[in-house]
């Protein structure tokens, strides 16, 4: 793959490395770089094109790195900035790319300009961040951080708060401030000049903040600040700045953005980004407080609402694809089926539906290997800081049953993704020889990569199978997307078009069976393109469809 071509991106699938929990390499319990060039074969041999590594810049680690506090400088506990030189060599000498993590919403309250910023009002680094004085006594306005209480922070030192949308060591950067922008574009051009190949943005659509800090309903910042009032002016200059004469990727994450926005910020015309993160789909199954309640979901709300971004994006703009990150629960467990007897089979349903779709597919580590939630016994072995402030507001208060909360935890929580990648079945998974900073999964010995890899019938080599298919068929990259059946709560399906071709692609996305009648005319014929269980015959116009079989054929009228 190479970036000459400006949609470069589009044919690529991104693979998500979360460091911390990918692979050890000297016994400390904590994944590190020379783990991930350890593991670069291994994602060489799975096919993807793209890797996106998860934060590892300095950072006292309050939030897992997504609170740096030097931009150019590597994380101990990860390693050198040689490590990282010769991750980002090897990754290239394997014609793959490296996405960076960039967190600059905010910053650690422990990098140097804050230190700087809190030691005096007319520090020059005061209006780097957003300080305001309190209203008799209480926080400035009334929003509250994304992890739970105010999103204000009083300083004895200048007696003034300051805005943290995220834990209180995250304080927020002042957008309005063209210094802190060069500073942030000067960064992020020194990691260019390294040669990588693009970047995550980190809660980009937050950094526009509507002047005068209005209050909230109910404490809820979020029309302030969410999609704000520069925010497409700021995200051109940066793309001007560092994107546009390098072919970089740019991915901007971003929570509540919705179909209208993300069309702006992904219009190629209008050089902001390449494709956006969007959340609505995760969030189905949310209930009363958000993820910390869990209701029922029906296969139609998921179907309303990836139809819909496939709609609206489908002409202009650009998608991007996943069921999971390092913010959220793992995917078999939360879209499929984690009982033993489907979990590979709906892990690879799940698989064929996303990367079938259009748009950039995502996958985040252990996907590949079908890897599943993980129950914690007690609130004491997350590691979590948004599960553990959440825990402290919700229960310590009685607003939410102790076994609720960690039931929800268990279904919605961002630890189940931090638990470590199972290598093989030796102790710990393989991913390290020392304590682990997060508990294993109970299921390493029996869902690992070893295994996978031994078994030509793995969800990994599914996996492996999806990408090779995508960097062939121009139709998965480009085919027009349309929805089929949308009323049906069992089967999610839709066809893809390019020129005279069509793809027709089908889900079951329960444990039942199913009859699925092919809804095109004077088609006759098929040809089958790839399924999930090997026996799979074709017949037309009526599918047989077992527990989450999924399959892909080619339409033809003879
Ligand atoms: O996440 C942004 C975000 O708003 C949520 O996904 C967040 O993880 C949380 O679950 C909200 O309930 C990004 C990073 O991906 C996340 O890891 C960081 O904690 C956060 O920003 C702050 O940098
Ligand atoms: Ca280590």
């Amino acid at each position: 793959m190479n970036r000459q071509n400006k949609d470069w991106w589009k044919s690529a699938v991104v693979y998500q490395v979360y460091p911390r929990s990918f692979q050890d390499s000297n016994g400390d319990g904590i994944g590190d770089l020379k783990g991930v060039i350890r593991r670069l074969d291994y994602l060489r041999t799975l096919g993807v094109d793209i890797i996106w590594l998860s934060p590892v810049y300095t950072s006292p680690n309050d939030d897992n790195g997504y609170d740096i506090s030097d931009y150019r400088g590597i994380m101990p506990e990860f390693g050198t900035m040689e490590d990282f030189d010769l991750l980002l060599q090897e990754i290239h000498n394997r014609d793959m790319k490296l996405v960076m993590d960039m967190v600059v919403n905010h910053t650690s309250d422990e990098h140097a300009w804050f230190q700087e910023a809190k030691s005096s009002k007319t520090s020059a680094f005061r209006d780097y961040y957003i300080w305001r004085k309190g209203k008799e006594g209480m926080p400035p306005n009334n929003w509250l951080s994304m992890f739970g209480g105010t999103a204000w922070e009083y300083d004895e030192t200048t007696e003034e708060y300051y805005l943290h949308l995220f834990g209180k060591k995250q304080p927020d950067l002042n957008w309005e401030n063209k210094k802190v922008r060069n500073e942030v574009y000067d960064i992020m051009k020194w990691w260019v000049n390294k040669g990588v190949d693009g970047f995550r943005m980190d809660v980009i659509n937050f950094i526009s903040k509507v002047p005068g800090l209005p209050e909230g309903i109910d404490g809820n910042g979020k029309p302030y600040y969410e999609n704000g009032p520069r925010i497409h002016e700021y995200l051109h200059e940066m793309n001007g700045e560092v994107a546009e004469n390098n072919c970089l990727v740019m991915i901007g994450e971003m929570p509540d953005v919705h179909t209208e926005d993300a069309l702006l910020y992904t219009d190629p015309n209008r050089n902001e980004l390449d494709m956006v993160f969007s959340f609505e789909h995760v969030e189905v199954g949310y209930g009363k407080y958000g993820k910390w309640s869990v209701r029922p979901w029906a296969l139609t709300e998921l179907k309303e609402i990836l139809g819909k971004w496939q709609d609206e994006l489908n002409e202009k703009g650009w998608n991007s694809l996943y069921w999971s990150n390092h913010d959220q629960p793992r995917a078999v467990s939360r879209f499929g089926d984690d009982r033993e007897q489907y979990r590979v089979i709906s892990a690879k349903m799940l698989a064929v539906c996303l990367h079938m779709m259009k748009g950039t597919p995502f996958i985040y580590q252990g996907e590949e290997l079908g890897m599943t939630n993980t129950r914690f016994a007690s609130i004491h072995d997350h590691r979590d800081i948004e599960i553990l402030t959440e825990y402290k507001e919700y229960c310590k208060q009685g607003i939410i049953p102790e076994d609720e909360f960690m039931n929800a935890a268990y279904e919605h929580g961002r630890d189940n993704a931090r638990v470590p990648v199972a290598w093989d079945d030796t102790a710990n998974g393989g991913f390290t020889d020392g304590e682990p900073w997060i508990k294993v999964s109970g299921q390493y010995k029996t869902i690992n990569a070893r295994n996978n890899l031994e078994d030509p019938g793995s969800v990994f080599y599914f996996y492996k199978k999806l990408i090779e298919l995508r960097h062939h068929e121009k139709i998965m990259v480009h085919g027009d997307f349309r929805m089929l059946c949308r009323e049906d709560e069992d089967i999610f399906a839709y066809t893809r078009r390019l020129d005279k071709k069509i793809w027709l692609i089908v889900c079951n996305f329960t444990c039942k069976s199913k009859r699925f009648t092919v809804p095109l005319e004077h088609i006759n014929e098929a040809r089958l393109i790839i399924a999930n269980y090997t026996d799979f015959k074709v017949q037309l116009p009526e599918i047989k469809l077992r527990p989450y079989e999924t399959v892909v054929l080619e339409m033809h009228n003879n």
